[in-house]
C-alpha cells in the first residue's frame, strides 16, 4: 500500500471551509429623531450621514457600507416618518417607503428615551405593507439605552410585541448606536437574514455620494445644528459650482477643491439671522463644513459661502424634485 498516494488523496478531497458570500439591501427606517443616522455612520465606520438633534435631518436615502468576513449589507438611512400633509414630508416619508421597499432586510429603529406615538403607527403600517416582512425580514432596534431606565426601554419592546407581534424576541435589540453598545450582536443577526450574492461596492467604499451632495449636507448640517427655532427645517444648500484647481509643480503640486455654495432661505427675512451679526453665523457655519470636508475629501478646499432666498421652496415642486 502505498501511504504517500493516500495522504495526498484526502489532502485534496479535504473541503475548504469557505462561508457563502452574503449580500442584502437593509433600510433603516424608523420615526424622526430616533438616531437611524447616528446608526448608520456607527455600522459603516465613518460620516456617511449627517446627524442633528432637529426631527427630519435626513432628506433622501443615504447609503453606508458595511464589509464583514461574512459578505456586503449596503445599509440606507432614510428620512425620519413624520405625518404632515406637507409637499415636503409627503416626499420624505416617500422616500422612506421606497427605500423599504426596496430592501431584502427592514431595520427598524425605536428610541428607548422617548414613548412610541402617532408616528410609531405609521412607520407599523408601512412596515406591514411588505408582504410579510414584519416576521421574516425585519430586524428591531431600540435605540438610546443609554439615555434611558429599563423601565422606559420595556415600554418601546413591548409595543414590538403589541404591533409585531410575529417578530421573534431574537431578533429585537437593546442598543446604543452614540456609545456602541449592542450593535455587534445585531449586525451579526442581520448577515444572518442576508440572501447570499456578490458584494456590489468595492470593499474600501463605505458610501456612494457624489461630492457636491456630500458637501451640501456637511454645509446643511452645520448650518442646522447652529440656527434655531424653524430654521433648520427652512433652509436646503445648492452647490453652484465646482471647480477642481491645481497649483504648484514636482513636491509642491497640489490640488484644490474650489466650491461655491448658497445656503437657501425660505424668506428674505430669514437671510439675517443665517448671516448673523458682523457675518459671524456664516463664517462658523463655514469653518464647521471646513473641518468636516478636509477629513472626506484628499483635495484642499476653498469654499465660497452665501446666502440667498427661494421663496416658499418646501412648496415648490421643481425645487423639491431637485432635492429629494
Ligand atoms: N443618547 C443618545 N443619543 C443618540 C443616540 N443615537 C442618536 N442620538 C442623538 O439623537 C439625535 C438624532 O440623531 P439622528 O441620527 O440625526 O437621528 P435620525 O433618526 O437620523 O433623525 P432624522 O434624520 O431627523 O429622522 C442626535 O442628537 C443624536 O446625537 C444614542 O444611542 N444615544
Ligand atoms: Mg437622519
Amino acid at each position: 500500500m502505498n501511504l504517500g498516494t493516500t495522504r495526498v488523496k484526502t489532502e485534496i478531497t479535504a473541503k475548504p471551509k469557505v462561508r457563502p458570500n452574503k449580500s442584502a439591501f437593509a433600510a433603516i427606517i424608523g420615526r424622526p429623531s430616533v438616531g437611524k443616522s447616528t446608526l448608520l455612520n456607527r455600522l459603516c465606520g465613518a460620516k456617511a450621514a449627517i446627524v442633528s438633534p432637529v426631527p427630519q435631518t435626513t432628506r433622501n436615502s443615504i447609503r453606508g457600507i458595511v464589509n464583514r468576513p461574512e459578505g456586503q449589507i449596503v445599509f440606507v438611512d432614510t428620512p425620519g416618518m413624520h405625518i404632515s400633509g406637507k409637499k415636503l414630508n409627503l416626499r420624505l416619508l416617500e422616500t422612506a417607503a421606497r427605500a423599504l421597499d426596496e430592501a431584502d432586510i427592514a431595520l427598524y429603529v425605536l428610541d428607548a428615551s422617548r414613548p412610541p406615538g402617532p408616528e410609531e403607527d405609521a412607520v407599523i403600517k408601512v412596515l406591514e405593507r411588505r408582504d410579510g416582512a414584519a416576521s421574516q425580514k425585519t430586524v428591531a432596534a431600540i435605540n438610546k439605552i443609554d439615555a434611558a431606565d429599563s423601565a422606559a426601554a420595556a415600554i418601546s419592546d413591548n409595543y414590538l410585541k403589541e404591533r409585531l407581534p410575529l417578530l421573534p424576541s431574537e431578533r429585537v435589540f437593546y442598543i446604543s448606536a452614540l456609545r456602541n453598545e449592542g450593535i455587534d450582536a445585531m449586525l451579526a443577526c442581520m448577515f444572518r437574514l442576508a440572501p447570499e450574492g456578490p458584494a456590489l461596492y468595492g470593499k474600501d467604499c463605505y458610501t456612494d455620494q457624489e461630492p457636491a451632495f456630500r458637501i451640501a449636507e456637511i454645509v446643511r448640517e452645520k448650518a442646522m445644528n447652529r440656527l434655531r427655532e424653524e430654521l433648520p427645517h427652512s433652509i436646503y444648500v445648492d452647490v453652484a459650482d465646482m471647480e477642481l484647481r491645481s497649483s504648484g509643480t514636482g513636491k509642491t503640486a497640489c490640488q484644490t477643491l474650489w466650491v461655491r455654495a448658497f445656503i437657501m432661505a425660505e424668506r428674505e427675512s430669514q437671510k439675517g439671522m443665517i448671516v448673523g451679526k458682523g457675518g459671524s453665523m456664516i463664517r462658523s457655519i463655514r469653518l464647521a463644513a471646513l473641518r468636516d470636508l478636509k477629513k472626506v475629501f484628499d483635495w484642499k478646499i476653498e469654499l465660497d459661502l452665501r446666502v440667498k432666498t427661494a421663496q416658499d421652496w418646501r412648496g415648490n415642486d421643481a425645487i423639491l424634485k431637485k432635492l429629494v
